[in-house]
């Protein structure tokens, strides 16, 4: 499985229904009554980049495949969950194995859509959601550090030091989610095998009104504002309009009905690409007449490593890698051209993968 990005928050907001407009089904029940969803849904969806189309012609690939990212639509979250109100525990292992989140606030008005607490008020929509996290990660990290003490052979009690455990405690206890803390490179290690709700990245959906959708209102406003506190990123997009666009399979409509919106792109392009980036990964492409394939690495993946993204061999029997950037190869007119302008080069075990890069590995069978 690739990476995964859980989508999070009150009930009701329209989680489901965005899940189902970025996987373009219905797969996900999405009603107008809270706890609609329980089980989560899961979902694989291509991520957008043009670059690939441009190379696939450039080759005549017979065929393009994308990179694909993961996303995860979880049920509603309410105040209390940590204790096992609503749907509590069960939610939040189910968040515990995302690698990161997408925090959905209802910013729009209408009285016809339940709202579990009455009042539109998305900061405080997002403390309720950000304080379950917190007392979930504080009784967790509790129960790490006695098993420390008790010096238990639990796999997390050897993954993350008391050290570590000690420092998050600290930043839970003051309010601050585990994301926000500072830590030396060998406790970032210990935060990711933590699988701490507050660490991982956290990106804000405002769902917005049709009408604002290009320059948000005051709910979205506040969204920012509080999410720049937070060091997080926001983005906007309407969900209803999102439903609509992924059931246009023309690209001409498609691109009238974005016009008429006065929008640049889908929201869920944004939201796939913002997701990548918070994610920090990159992409990496092999071209050929066969196909031409988007790999997902993370950033400042060496090359062995990035090969073995294709099949452990290519890692184990590493020699080298023939690569050219994106540009050159565009501007110089494909691979064989690339070569001739002595723009290709041969990179060995130390390269660090550049997003972009076109690839050819050599490998000892
Ligand atoms: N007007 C309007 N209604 C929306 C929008 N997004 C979702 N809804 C409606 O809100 C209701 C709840 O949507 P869901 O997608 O099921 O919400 P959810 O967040 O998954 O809810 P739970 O699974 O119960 O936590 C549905 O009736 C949707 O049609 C929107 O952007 N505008
Ligand atoms: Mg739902």
């Amino acid at each position: 499985m690739g990476f995964k990005t859980g989508i999070i928050g009150l009930p009701n907001v329209g989680k489901s229904t965005l899940f189902n407009a970025l996987t373009k089904s219905n797969n996900a029940q999405a009603e107008n009554f809270p706890f609609c969803t329980i089980d989560p849904n899961v979902g694989e969806v291509p991520v957008p980049d043009n670059r690939l189309q441009k190379l696939s012609s450039m080759a005549n690939s017979k065929e393009v495949i994308p990179a694909k990212m993961t996303f995860v639509d979880i049920a509603g979250l309410v105040e209390g969950a940590s204790k096992g109100e609503g749907l509590g525990n069960k939610f939040l292992a189910n968040i515990r194995e995302c690698d990161a989140v997408a925090h959905v606030i209802r910013c729009f008005e209408n009285e016809n859509v339940t709202h579990v607490n009455q009042v539109l008020n998305p900061v405080s929509d997002i403390d309720i959601i950000n304080t379950e996290l917190l007392l979930a990660d504080l009784e967790s990290v509790n129960k790490r550090i006695d098993n420390h003490k008790k010096k238990s052979k639990e796999t997390d009690v050897q993954l993350t030091s008391i050290e570590f455990l000690e420092k998050a405690k600290a930043l839970l206890e003051e309010g601050t989610h585990v994301r926000n803390g500072s830590f030396n490179e060998e406790e970032l290690v210990m935060k990711k095998y933590s699988q701490l709700l507050t660490s991982k990245p956290m990106l804000f959906i405002c769902n917005v009104d049709e009408d604002s959708v290009v320059s948000g209102n005051q709910f979205s406003k506040s969204v920012e504002e509080k999410a720049n506190s937070l060091d997080s990123k926001t983005i906007n997009i309407s969900v209803s309009i999102e439903q609509e666009l992924s059931e246009l399979t023309d690209p001409d409509e498609l691109q009238s009905f974005l016009n008429e919106m006065g929008m640049m792109t889908a929201g869920l392009d944004k939201f796939i690409n913002q997701g990548y980036k918070l994610l920090d990964l990159c992409t990496y492409f092999t071209v050929g007449p066969k196909e031409t394939k988007a790999w997902t690495i993370n950033r400042n993946t060496c090359a062995p490593e990035a090969a073995g993204k294709i099949h452990t061999d290519f890692k184990k029997g590493f020699i080298r890698a023939e690569t050219v950037s994106y540009g050159d190869y565009v501007e110089c007119g494909g691979w064989a051209k690339a070569k001739e302008s002595g723009k290709l080069r041969s990179e060995g075990k130390e390269y660090i993968v550049k997003d972009g890069d076109i690839l050819n590995f050599l490998f000892n069978k």
